[in-house]
């Protein structure tokens, strides 16, 4: 590797940038040093003669060990695990009435951003297809300074106030003495917690939906969570909730199809989202906004200040004010995805905090941590995190200053500049941030209290509302959920608690989890005020607002020697032509002999290319290609796991006996080869769920 210096990222100044070498003598840069010098021999330390002890001069080798030693950060306490990109964020409406927000004044104009998605619970090193909730962090390089939106893939959260994080963390995370398990909240400490907090219940009914097991980080919805206000320019404040919807639909897998994933590809998200930004599938998402005043607020029966609820959709429609688009891989893993700090409390005019508990705790979590994961005040000028607009202020020096402040002015007021020195900047009354002013009926200027405000009490209604709100399909998926995470606790007191808390959100819902652990139906525990029934809400269901499409999917085609060479080449531009991605598994990687005689190159080898890494297959084979896999376990497993996790399956007519063989049964989305398979692709079938699983 060669180290260059590249003064054009960021405002940071200058940063390595490191170009992959070209191979020896081929006119690529010279290796040097940290300290520019030239490096003669990067293959052997300096020794004492040829069998010698290395010698303590050799200050190439100490350096290159010293530096390596230190080469790691601490990981996030949570999100430690993620994949992110750049991009920009495109305004199509003016929200000037609204807002003074720079980034949201004029329609078609673009803002950077960086976006970080993340799984919670487990470390930087684990699986990407754990059950877990998505972080969903956007990063706006505004022109007036950078404003973090920090949310998550699910609209709620587990709790109401900043001061149990903590607990919350500390209980899912992997237990303290035995350190396992990793990335799962399936175990006794989490749910002893959580049925011990009767607010975590509305969350937990989407954790424990397909919500948390999304297909691809492209295709999840990110939600702002809290109730924040936007202020225009005339000082009115109107409260807002963001949403963040993928241009290709919510796609979720099956839980079994999760569980193989983590086997198939540890790296199935990240390995997803880059190969799509590589190819130009740039992933979009639109932001839609939720409006709404005071009076609207003070008529809810729940609390917009409350995290754990949220404003259905059919009572407030989101206006789309925009899209994201990221459309490049960051350079450096580390520099950037890495290194780069997000904070709630970054934010810009014109947007604006409200007196959520859960919000303001996290004011001050986000900025605390980044000290101690980056491990200096001066955190900011790293490039990633660095604003794309001036930075001027007396803060000086600390850990790592990287910037070169010139002149005497470092403190304010000062008349440096009427003896013709630099005074240095000034504040700014107009343009600068304004914290809203204007009252609210949120009870904010009361004595000090450790309450919180009476319709926060109701655990119970959202989570109802949420469960009605179901299809039959995702109702079996959730309560199915809740029996494989309770079947995990050994603590025999606390599934009988969580399901007495469940009888407060549905009977049935109840009943099914205590049948699936062969257990007691418990008393209903006692809940602190009644639910209410809500308008169930379409908006929550994924199954009945997925997209039939193959953007942004893969389809993979099976074949062997002989396979139809004509059929496979109309069959690959259909995918294509759909706006889908066709990759060919054959048992060896060199490929197959196709009917034209020609040796064809395949994607993946079979073995390591399992079904579950496709949204819909095709066993395109010949007789003799049906024979030879009929003996290989591998090729029945890939058809057994696209029936069971309900995919599409074409197939040549000689292909039969295989499917046979792995117990295909015919049904809709089971088709012998032409021209209706793409249409058939574009599903999942659910209907076939309930004949090959017993859910609870
Ligand atoms: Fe948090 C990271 C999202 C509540 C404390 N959080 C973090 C990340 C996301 C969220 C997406 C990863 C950012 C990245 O990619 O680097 N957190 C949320 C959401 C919450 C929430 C949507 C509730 C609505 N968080 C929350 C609370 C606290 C924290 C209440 C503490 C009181 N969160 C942190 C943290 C992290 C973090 C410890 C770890 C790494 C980091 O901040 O940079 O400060």
């Amino acid at each position: 590797m060669t180290t260059t210096f590249d003064t054009d990222r960021g405002n940071g100044g200058e940063t390595h940038q490191h170009v992959p070498e070209k191979g020896p003598h081929d006119g690529a840069d010279h290796l040097t040093t940290n300290q520019g010098i030239r490096i003669t021999d990067n293959q052997n330390s300096l020794k004492a003669g040829e069998r010698g002890p290395t010698l303590l001069e050799d200050f190439v080798l100490r350096e290159k060990i010293f530096h390596f030693d230190h080469e790691r950060i601490p990981e996030r306490i949570v999100h430690a695990r993620g994949s992110a990109a750049h991009g920009y964020f495109e305004l199509n409406d003016s929200l000037s009435d609204i807002t003074k927000a720079d980034l949201f004044q004029r329609a078609g104009e673009r803002t950077p951003v960086f976006t970080r998605f993340s799984t919670v619970a487990g470390g930087a090193g684990s699986v990407d297809t754990p059950r877990d909730v998505r972080g969903f962090a956007v990063k706006f390089y505004t022109k007036e300074g950078n404003w973090d939106l920090v949310g998550n893939n699910i609209p709620v959260f587990f709790i109401q106030d900043a001061i149990k994080f903590p607990d919350l963390i500390h209980a899912v995370k992997m237990e303290a003495d035995r350190a396992f398990p990793q990335a799962g909240s399936a175990h006794d400490t989490f749910w002893d917690w959580a049925s011990l907090m009767p607010e975590t219940t509305h969350m937990l009914m989407w954790a424990m939906s397909d919500r948390t097991l999304p297909r691809s980080l492209r295709m999840m919805q990110g939600f702002g969570i809290h109730t924040f206000r936007l202020v225009n320019a005339d000082g009115k404040s109107t409260f807002v909730k963001f949403h963040w919807r993928p241009k290709l639909g919510i796609q979720s897998t099956l839980w079994d199809e999760a569980l193989k994933l983590q086997a198939a590809d540890n790296d199935f998200h990240r390995r997803d989202l880059w190969e799509a930004i590589s190819l130009g599938n740039y992933p979009e998402w639109e932001l839609g906004l939720q409006l709404f005043d005071q009076e609207f607020a003070d008529a809810q029966p729940y609390d917009v200040l409350d995290s754990t609820k949220i404003i259905p959709e059919e009572v407030i429609p989101l206006r789309m004010v925009g899209r994201m688009v990221l459309d490049r891989n960051p350079d450096n893993f580390f520099a950037e995805t890495e290194q780069v700090a997000y904070c709630p409390a970054n934010i810009v005019p014109g947007v604006d905090f409200t007196n959520d508990p859960l919000l303001q705790g996290r004011l001050f979590s986000y900025l605390d941590t980044q000290k101690s994961r980056l491990g200096t005040a001066n955190f900011h000028q790293l490039p990633i995190n660095a604003p794309k607009c001036p930075v001027m202020n007396f803060q000086r020096d600390g850990q790592m200053q990287m910037s070169v402040p010139k002149g005497r002015a470092n403190y304010e007021p000062n008349s440096l500049s009427s003896d013709g020195e630099a005074g240095g900047p000034r504040e700014c009354p107009v343009m600068g941030f304004g914290t809203f002013e204007g009252g609210t009926s949120q009870g904010e200027k009361g004595d000090k209290l450790r309450v919180r405000a009476e319709l926060f009490a109701d655990h119970y209604s959202q989570a109802r509302l949420f469960w009605r709100s179901q299809q039959p399909s995702e109702q079996a998926h959730i309560a199915s959920s809740f029996v494989f995470e309770l079947s995990k606790v050994g603590l025999k007191q606390v599934p009988p608690r969580m399901v007495g808390n469940l009888r407060n959100v549905d009977e049935e819902l109840a009943r099914r989890v205590a049948d699936g652990l062969a257990i007691m139906l418990p008393e209903k525990n006692p809940a602190a005020r009644d639910p209410i029934d809500m308008e169930p809400s379409p908006a929550l269901s994924i199954h009945s607002n997925m997209i039939d499409t193959l953007r942004g999917r893969k389809v993979g085609i099976l074949v062997a020697d002989g396979s139809d060479a004509a059929a496979l080449k109309t069959l690959q531009e259909a995918i294509r032509d759909a706006d889908g991605q066709p990759f060919v598994v054959a048992p060896k990687i060199g490929g197959a002999k196709l009917s034209d005689g020609k040796q064809m190159k395949a994607d993946g080898q079979l073995l390591g290319s399992p079904s579950q890494l496709f949204d819909a297959v095709v066993v395109l084979l010949s007789e003799d290609g049906a024979k030879l896999l009929i003996k290989e376990g591998a090729a029945i497993q890939w058809l057994m796991d696209a029936f069971g996790h309900l995919k599409a399956i074409g197939y040549a007519s000689a292909a039969r006996p295989l499917l046979n063989k792995a117990g295909i049964e015919p049904d809709d989305g089971v088709v012998e080869l032409d021209k209706s398979f793409i249409e058939k692709a574009k599903k999942r079938y659910w209907q076939r769920e309930p004949k090959i699983r017993l859910l609870a």
